[in-house]
This record gives C-alpha cells, structure tokens and sequence, in this order.
C-alpha cells in the first residue's frame, strides 16, 4: 500500500495526451497540488541527458510514465522507426532518471498489443511472450514489452518500486481525431459527424467489420492507474479494462446511433483488419479490488459531447 500524499511531487510524462491529460485531471480533482508536468518543447523525453537534469531540477517523488507515440493501424503500419524508436527511448529515459532519483514508485503504461496475435481469449497476463506479434503493430508492442521487462529488470537489479499497466484500447476527451493517425473510435465520432455536416449518408469503416475490440474510458484508466498506485506494488503486469468488447460493426452501428441515425455503413476490405481479437482478462485487477464504471455508450455520448464543443470552439475561433 502506497499513499501519494497529496503534496507529493508528482510528475506525469505526457500529460497532454489523452492518458496524461486524464491522469492530471484526476490528481487535480482529488487534491494534488504538486503536479509537475513538461511539454515536448521543454524537455524531449528521448534525450537521456535533458531528462536526468529535468529530474535533479524538479525532484519527482511518483511517476505516471504515460508518454509515448501513439496511433491506429495505419499510423503503426507507415511509422514503425518511430513507433519503435521514440517508445523505447522514452521508457529508457524516465526508468533509468527515476532509478537515479530515487523516485518512491513509478507507474509504467503499455498496450494490450503486447500480447500475441492468437493469443488465447480473453488474454491473461502470463500470454505475454507465448507467441508470434500481430504484423501491424509489431514495433510498438515491442518498444512496449521492453519497457514491461525495463521496469521488471529495475526491481531486481536495483530494487525500484515499478510497476506495470497494459490497458486495451482507449478513448475519450483529448483523443486524436485525426482520420490518418487516429484509432478507431474516434474516427468514427469524426467521419459520423462530418457526414452529418455535409449532409452525405455513406460512411466508410475500414476493413471487414469483424475483429474484436474492447474500450476503455480513458476516465477509467486514470481511476485505475491511482488505485494501482496506492494498492499494487508486484513484478507482473496488470491489465486494465472492461473485459467486455465488441466488433467493430456493432462500434460502428453504436457510433452511427447516436451521431448520425440516417447513416449507412460500407466497408473497405481494402483496409487491414489487424488483430482479430484482443479482450482482456482482467481478473487480476478485479482481484486488487477495481472495476469500471462508465458504460461504452454514454463514454462515447460524452466524448462526442467534447469533440462537437471542441470542434464549435476552433471554428469560432
Ligand atoms: O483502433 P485501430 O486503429 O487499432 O483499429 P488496433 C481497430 C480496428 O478498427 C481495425 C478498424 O480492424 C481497423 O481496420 N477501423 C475501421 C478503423 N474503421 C477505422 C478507421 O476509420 N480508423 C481506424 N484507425 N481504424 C492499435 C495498435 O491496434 O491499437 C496500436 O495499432 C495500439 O499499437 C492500439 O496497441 C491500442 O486496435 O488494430
């Protein structure tokens, strides 16, 4: 059991993605008055010697190593030298500045990619490594179970309270809507809402329809990533998520439901379909005593909330 006082020194790298930006707006509801955040100008993450001075000047007590380059399928497919390069430089850089600052305990994120492409249903956490990657995120699930094993190594060799989370797919506010790089459910609140502006009723969903996914509200995940923090101090990985998920039909069909009911569905098989499934077991997390608690269809209605005020308040601007 670790307490984060509320006037720790709490450092979240990448605070404004959609993981730190959640995180920070959890610790500040809750009362957190030291949260010590860097944006990209101020310090690149990537450079070991910019990190471990931002660290002597700053003096983190906990940290959220939340940062990292992220995106959907097509992203993973025509980045992978990023995907790969800027993820392990990343995670390298803020474990081993931590180690030397003595950080109490840091919280390192991954991805529910990590696990192998056929994997046993839903996947446990010790299918990490029992077989081949999935193709079109390979690189970045690689950066990503080597920061799993950073951390793992940590604690052995040096004693380092690091501990592991894998969520599976997230959403909500601060998401990235760009159709080229974006995840799937956010381009769908995108390309929904855009044919409802234009006044157009086909929208195009790549792939066939058929793989599986699960979502989590990234709301959830911050909640998860503190109770971890205060209640998990073990060498595995935990698994973060609903254990429920869904195909990407019946994503699209919700998603068409609350933006555009007129809409019709057409599928590019030309687009890839990546990973057929990848639901989580999350009993191991449901064992440290937490579970989610917002349901797929109202996180979606809020997040469309927050895309169309967004989007009213650039075009304004
Ligand atoms: O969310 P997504 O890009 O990533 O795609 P992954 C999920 C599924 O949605 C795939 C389909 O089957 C896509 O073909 N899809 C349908 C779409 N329409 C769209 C669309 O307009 N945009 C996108 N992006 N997808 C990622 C990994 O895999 O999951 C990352 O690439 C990371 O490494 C992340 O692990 C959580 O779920 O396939």
């Amino acid at each position: 059991m670790t307490e984060q006082p509320k006037d720790a020194r709490i450092f979240v790298a990448g605070h404004r993605g959609l993981v730190g930006s959640a995180i920070v707006r959890r610790l500040e509801r809750d009362g957190y008055t030291n949260i010590l955040t860097a944006s990209r100008d101020q310090l690149d993450l990537r450079d070991q010697a910019a990190v471990n001075y931002w660290f002597r000047a700053n003096r983190p007590e906990y940290v959220y190593l939340v940062a990292g380059t992220v995106g959907g399928i097509l992203a993973n497919s025509t980045r992978p030298a990023e995907f790969l390069y800027d993820n392990m430089m990343i995670h390298a850089t803020v474990v081993e500045a931590s180690r030397l600052h003595e950080v109490t305990k840091l919280l390192y994120l991954g991805s529910s990619c990590i696990y192998p492409r056929e994997a046993a249903q839903p996947i446990t956490e010790d299918a990490l490594l029992t077989g081949p990657l999935e193709p079109t995120n390979e690189p970045y699930a690689i950066a990503k179970i080597a920061g799993i094993k950073l951390c793992q190594a940590y604690r052995r060799q040096y004693g380092c309270n690091f501990i592991s989370a894998m969520p599976t797919n997230l959403y909500g506010p601060n998401d990235n809507f760009d159709l080229n790089s974006s995840h799937v459910l956010p381009a769908l609140i995108r390309k929904f809402d855009d044919a409802r502006a234009e006044g157009t009723t086909e929208v195009e969903v790549w792939g066939s329809g058929t793989p599986y996914r699960e979502f989590l509200h990234v709301d959830d995940l911050a909640d998860a990533c503190l109770h971890l923090m205060e209640h998990y101090d073990g060498d595995q990985h935990v698994n973060v998520g609903t254990g429920l998920d869904l195909t990407i039909r019946d994503l699209a069909e919700t998603i068409r439901d609350i933006v555009h009911p007129d809409a019709t569905i057409r599928f590019d098989t030309s687009k890839p379909d990546g990973t057929p499934r990848k639901q989580l077991d999350v009993s191991l997390l449901e064992s440290l005593g937490w579970t989610h608690s917002i349901p797929l269809d109202q996180g979606i209605r809020s997040t469309y909330d927050w895309y169309r005020a967004q989007h009213f308040a650039t075009s304004a601007a």
